[in-house]
């Protein structure tokens, strides 16, 4: 098959570009480097040492024999857009090129506006450039289980059957997001469905959970790395603590520390978007997927990392609850559904302890880079304190 990655550069696009091309497939990538230029902006950097993309690719010729393409640009501009597209003729494009942290987008007006248009813009470009050129090219796109917020009742994948007034229907499920960062894939769903129902462009909308981990077999086979950021603003739950839990930092559950999540190993993340690659949608079909392994407090993941920490080392890990500097419930029912990628042949392959267990190895060798980042690591990203005009 001929896969278009779109951030093949970021933390999931690398291993995944490799794993697919593994697999047989025709791979080309599109990035523009917005990930490494953003994280040095908030004065940070990946945790662990990633080659330059032209060093990649080489090693993987000289590994494998076989070229990855690399086109160097940015989705929110349409005519690289279309050229990228009328050059690599996919068959499946997996869109992950898109702003991905939740505080990033709450800064301030600046980085709240980048964020909302740089994300609809991308993927309206792509919408555009596909109906032009590759009608039946199976478009596979990154959002998040943060769509549908943390109701009260179950999350179904996507649709649900409601009745209301003694009617019924078959309807998308309430969104309910916690970030501009969050609300910027909802409005990219609500497009999505839209372009679908015109032009009939076969979608899978992904909602994935948050992504932990270091390793993938394809990782492994390349000797290769991918990104790993710590940072408060563009480190995630489970990677964070595992980076503190490290370097001797506290491990920071925020506020209650309640807030439960879906979450997934970074080869679990691969397995799942391949999975969807290679079984797509009917011709003319937008489905959702709910993408995770099992879902978790964050209080809970902050005690199982110290806990499996503690197992190997003199100095007990500290766990520390600091205020929770975003606006969000610390204490609610969670339960989505996931299913259909499971009915695909999903089987997790990592265990949440042999991931946290991995991570704690891995982040060892990594240490010195983890301390020099000690001052951008506990939160002040405030979701009250975002900057208007300033
Ligand atoms: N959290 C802590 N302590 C920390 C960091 C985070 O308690 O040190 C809490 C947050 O308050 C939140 C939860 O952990 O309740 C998840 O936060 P996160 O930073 O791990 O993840 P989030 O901001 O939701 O975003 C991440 C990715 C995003 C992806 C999303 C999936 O950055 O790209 O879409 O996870 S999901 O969370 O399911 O929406």
């Amino acid at each position: 098959m001929r896969v278009l990655i779109l951030g093949i550069d970021g933390y999931i696009g690398w291993p995944l570009a490799l794993h697919l091309l593994d697999r047989g497939n025709e791979v080309s990538g599109m990035d523009n480097f917005y990930t490494r230029k953003r994280v040095k902006e908030v004065h940070s950097n990946s945790a662990i040492r990633i080659g330059s993309m032209k060093n990649r690719i080489r090693k993987v010729k000289e590994q494998t024999g076989k070229e990855i393409s690399f086109i160097r640009g940015d989705v929110s501009d349409p005519d690289l857009m279309y050229a990228a597209v009328k050059a690599t003729r996919p068959e499946c494009v997996i869109h992950l090129a898109e702003q991905r942290s939740a505080p990033y987008s709450m800064i301030g007006l600046k980085q709240a506006s980048e964020t909302l248009q740089k994300n609809m813009i991308g993927t309206i470009n792509l919408v555009y450039a596909l109906k032009d050129h590759s009608p039946n090219c199976h478009l596979i796109k990154l959002g998040t289980m943060g769509e549908y917020g943390t109701p009260n009742i179950d999350i179904p994948e996507g649709f649900f059957d409601v009745e209301y007034m003694g009617r019924r229907d078959y309807l998308p499920f309430p969104r309910n997001a916690g970030s501009w960062y969050h609300w910027s894939k909802v409005h990219d769903s609500n497009n999505l469905m839209f372009a679908n129902k015109v032009w009939g462009i076969p979608v899978t909308d992904v909602m994935q959970g948050v992504v932990y981990g270091t390793r993938t077999d394809a990782l492994t086979r390349h000797r290769s790395s991918t990104r790993f950021d710590i940072d408060e603003v563009w480190g995630t739950a489970l990677n964070r603590f595992c980076a503190q839990a490290v370097a001797g930092l506290p491990i920071t559950p925020y506020g209650k520390g309640g807030q439960t999540r879906g979450f997934l190993s970074l080869d679990d993340s691969i397995q799942c978007l391949t999975i969807a690659a290679e079984n797509p949608p009917d011709a003319g079909e937008y489905r959702v997927f709910n993408q995770f392994d099992d879902y978790y407090s964050v209080m809970d993941l902050a005690m199982e990392v110290k806990r499996i920490f503690d197992q190997k080392h003199t100095n007990p890990a500290v766990i520390q609850n600091v205020p929770n500097p975003r606006i969000e419930k610390e204490a609610h029912y969670y339960n989505p559904e996931m299913k259909k990628l499971r009915e695909l042949g999903y089987r997790p392959r990592r265990s949440l302890q042999d991931g946290i267990s991995e991570m704690i190895k891995d982040l060892e060798r990594h240490k010195k880079t983890i301390l020099s980042l000690k001052d951008v690591i506990m939160p002040r990203t405030e979701w009250k304190e975002s900057r208007g005009l300033s």
